[in-house]
Order: structure tokens, then C-alpha cells, then sequence
């Protein structure tokens, strides 16, 4: 892909998104960002400059919200060339007989249905341009863990939903990926944590967790890949994190 592309990047308010879009638009791309929080979401656009960068402001789970700003967007900006699909969340880190059916529903409306209501607007736009989506899902769609729930499952449904985008795009020139992080320092833990920062500081400190300058890399370089290259998925961990063995319970 050469510069002067547009990337529409969702949840730029915060960690991986903010980073991606600073890190494209470093590279020449333009940016539409989006986000809840209109004043933060502002300010990254005022950073990157008008020319750059356009702000929408919105909650992905508002579908109507999504398509005035998708119908609102400046010339400029109306050629979408690459979807990064990064807003999302966790909620909670109760085992499931315990958890918050509130927190369950947010998960599968922004992680799930605002993912794929997004994805489905900007598809035609993407396969007139040969462009690219990616999703962002987590090691938590691979690997299962006690409070991971909910959150792990709408995350593997991004996981196997990008690859049947894949399928379904066959023949159009369009690349799918889903990218799959490990543990990364963002604001993550403390909206999963309803607003802990101990809880988010203790998770982090000292574990050398991976950042979101590594994780907007990442997106950079699958993003300008040669276009005849499609990387399926990618899973990405720090390496202090690795994997855990099986629970036994004992009578
Ligand atoms: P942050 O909490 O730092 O950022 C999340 C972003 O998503 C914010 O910009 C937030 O914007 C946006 N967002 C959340 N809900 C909504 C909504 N309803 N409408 C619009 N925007 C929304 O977390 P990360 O950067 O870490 O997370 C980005 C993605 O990466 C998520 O999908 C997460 O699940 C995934 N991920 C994170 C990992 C980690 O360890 N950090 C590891 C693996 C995956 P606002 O609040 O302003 O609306
Ligand atoms: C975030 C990674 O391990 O907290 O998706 O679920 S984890």
C-alpha cells in the first residue's frame, strides 16, 4: 500500500488505536479515528492535523450513530482502504456463575456485533479498493482462562469470523487478518477492573508487558505488505507471558 491511503481505525481514543493512528499517519496515511470520548479523540486529531487525520465521534454500539458518521465523512476521507477493527473491551474477571450479565452484554455488543455491523457498511468500499480489514482479537480466543469467559468467547468469534471474511472475499483482492495480542499496558485492565488502577498497576509492573507503539508496529507491517502476502492470523505475546497448565479439582 503507498502513502496517501486512509485508514479507518476504531477505539483511537486510547492504547492500541491511538498508537496506530499516530504510527499511519507518520507514514503518510490519513486516519479516521473513532472513539466515545469526543475531547481525547479531539485532541489526537488536532495532533495529527486536519489534512491527516478526521475525528467520528461515536459508540460503535449505536448503529445509527455508525452510519451518519460513516455518510458524514469528508472527500478527503471517503476512501476507505484499510479497517482496523481495535474497539473493544473486557468486563470483568469473574468466573461466569459469579459475573455480571451487564458486563456480558457490553463484551458482545461492542466486541461482536459493533465489529461485524462496521465491518459489513464498509465491505463494498474495501473490495472496490482492494483493501485490507484487521481484527483485533486476543491470545484470549486461543487460550481459555478462569474469569476469561465471555470475553474470551466474543474474541474468538473475531478470530473465526475474519477467517471466514477471508473465504467469503475470495477472488477480491482483499486481505483479512485477525491479530491476536498477548498482555499489553494500556487502559485495558483498568475498564475491565471498572476503574482499579492497583489492580491494572499490579498486573503490569514489573511483567514487561508489550505496548501499544509494538502493537500499532505490528499493524503497520501487515498493512504494508506486499499485496499479494495475506497474514490469517498472528498471535503475539511479551515474553514474560506464556502458557499455564490444565486445573484439576480433587474430591
Ligand atoms: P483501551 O481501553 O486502551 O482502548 C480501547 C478503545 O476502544 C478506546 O479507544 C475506547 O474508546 C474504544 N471503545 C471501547 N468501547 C467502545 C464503544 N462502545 N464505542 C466506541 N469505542 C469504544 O484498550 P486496548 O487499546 O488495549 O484495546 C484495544 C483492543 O485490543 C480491544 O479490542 C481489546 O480487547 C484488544 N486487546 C487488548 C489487549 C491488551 O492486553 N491490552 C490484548 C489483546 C487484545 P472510548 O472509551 O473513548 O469509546
Ligand atoms: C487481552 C489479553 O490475557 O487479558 O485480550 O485476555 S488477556
Amino acid at each position: 500500500m503507498t502513502a496517501s491511503r486512509t485508514a479507518l481505525i476504531t477505539g483511537a481514543t486510547s492504547g492500541f488505536g491511538a498508537a496506530t493512528a499516530r504510527r499511519f499517519v507518520a507514514a503518510g496515511w490519513r486516519v479516521i479515528i473513532t472513539g466515545r470520548r469526543a475531547e481525547r479523540l479531539q485532541a489526537l486529531a488536532d495532533e495529527l492535523g486536519a489534512a491527516h487525520a478526521h475525528a467520528a465521534c461515536f459508540d460503535v454500539r449505536d448503529a445509527t450513530a455508525m452510519q451518519a458518521a460513516l455518510g458524514a465523512l469528508p472527500a478527503d476521507f471517503a476512501g476507505i482502504d484499510l479497517l482496523v477493527n481495535n474497539a473493544g473491551l473486557a468486563q470483568g474477571t469473574l468466573p461466569a456463575q459469579r459475573a455480571s450479565l451487564t458486563d456480558w452484554q457490553t463484551m458482545i455488543d461492542t466486541n461482536v456485533t459493533a465489529l461485524v455491523t462496521l465491518t459489513r457498511h464498509v465491505l463494498p468500499a474495501l473490495i472496490e479498493r482492494r483493501g485490507a480489514i484487521i481484527n483485533i482479537s486476543s491470545t484470549a480466543a486461543n487460550y481459555p482462562y478462569t474469569g476469561g469467559n465471555v470475553y474470551g468467547g466474543t474474541k474468538a468469534f473475531v478470530s473465526q469470523f475474519s477467517l471466514g471474511l477471508r473465504s467469503d472475499l475470495h477472488g477480491t483482492g482483499v486481505r483479512v487478518t485477525t491479530l491476536e495480542p498477548g498482555m499489553a499496558e494500556t487502559e485495558f485492565t483498568l475498564v475491565r477492573t471498572h476503574g482499579d488502577q492497583a489492580a491494572s498497576d499490579a498486573l503490569y509492573g514489573g511483567a514487561h508487558p508489550m505496548t501499544a507503539q509494538d502493537i500499532a508496529d505490528t499493524i503497520y507491517w501487515i498493512a504494508t505488505l506486499p499485496p499479494h502476502l495475506n497474514i490469517n492470523r498472528l498471535e503475539m505475546m511479551p515474553v514474560s507471558q506464556s502458557f499455564a497448565g490444565f486445573q484439576i479439582a480433587r474430591e
